[in-house]
């Protein structure tokens, strides 16, 4: 399995789900200011030239819900995700996709003092719902499941994390103890060290 990577991109995210699920893997590092081999290779096989990108074989797998998803269901003796038939898989799916459809659109446009002019055809509706979605959302004890953390937290907890760290949106205090929660998780720490590295100042 190769991972397009970069420790300042979200490919911290599925390397952070590579990580709880201990898989072996090749990380390809990506470096966007040159033009390198690997580059290229990324944009040939991601029409985006994005990060992350995994390959799976003949498998080529975009976008971090769906890689963390992919992943999930790939190794389903890790219960990173819920039984394909539990009642639970609507709501992981729920969470899974409002992440990057939803919430990432909304702090995004909010974070540079835009909104869309018609709410009702935005596909993220407007901030102040997103805020208030986040904070319903946000489970109040443990795992977005309960006892089981899965896919669903990485994605969610993932983004949720992020958006605190990079200023576009303010936590409350449940939002917050969440995020606590899931920076206590020995993956998450060895997945996101190099990156708080980098923020260090020197
Ligand atoms: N919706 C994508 C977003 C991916 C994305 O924007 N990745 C950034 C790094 S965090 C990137 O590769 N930017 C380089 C570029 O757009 O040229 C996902 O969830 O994977």
């Amino acid at each position: 399995m190769k991972h397009y990577y970069n420790p300042m991109s979200r490919a911290v995210t599925t390397d952070w789900i590579l990580k709880e699920l201990d898989i072996k893997h090749e990380q390809i590092g990506i470096d966007f200011t040159t033009t390198t081999p690997e580059l290229l290779q990324l944009k040939k096989i991601n029409p985006m030239g994005k990060l992350p990108t995994l390959v799976d074989g003949e498998t080529v797998v975009t976008e971090v819900a769906a890689i963390c998803a992919y992943l999930a269901d790939k190794y389903p003796e890790q219960k990173l995700a819920p039984d394909i038939n539990s009642v639970n898989r609507a709501t992981y799916y729920r969470y899974l996709f409002v992440a990057g459809n939803t919430i990432e659109p909304a702090l995004t446009l909010a974070a540079s003092q835009m909104e869309h002019p018609n709410s009702a055809t935005a596909g993220w509706g407007d901030i102040s719902r997103v805020i208030s979605t986040i904070e319903i959302m946000t489970p109040e004890a443990r795992w977005i499941l309960g006892e089981q953390f899965t896919a669903a937290d990485v994605v969610f907890g993932g983004l949720l994390d992020s958006s605190i760290t990079f200023g576009t949106l303010k936590a409350s205090s449940k939002v917050t103890a969440y995020v606590a929660r899931i920076k206590q998780r020995p993956a998450y720490r060895d997945a996101h060290q190099a990156f708080i590295d980098l923020l260090k100042p020197i």
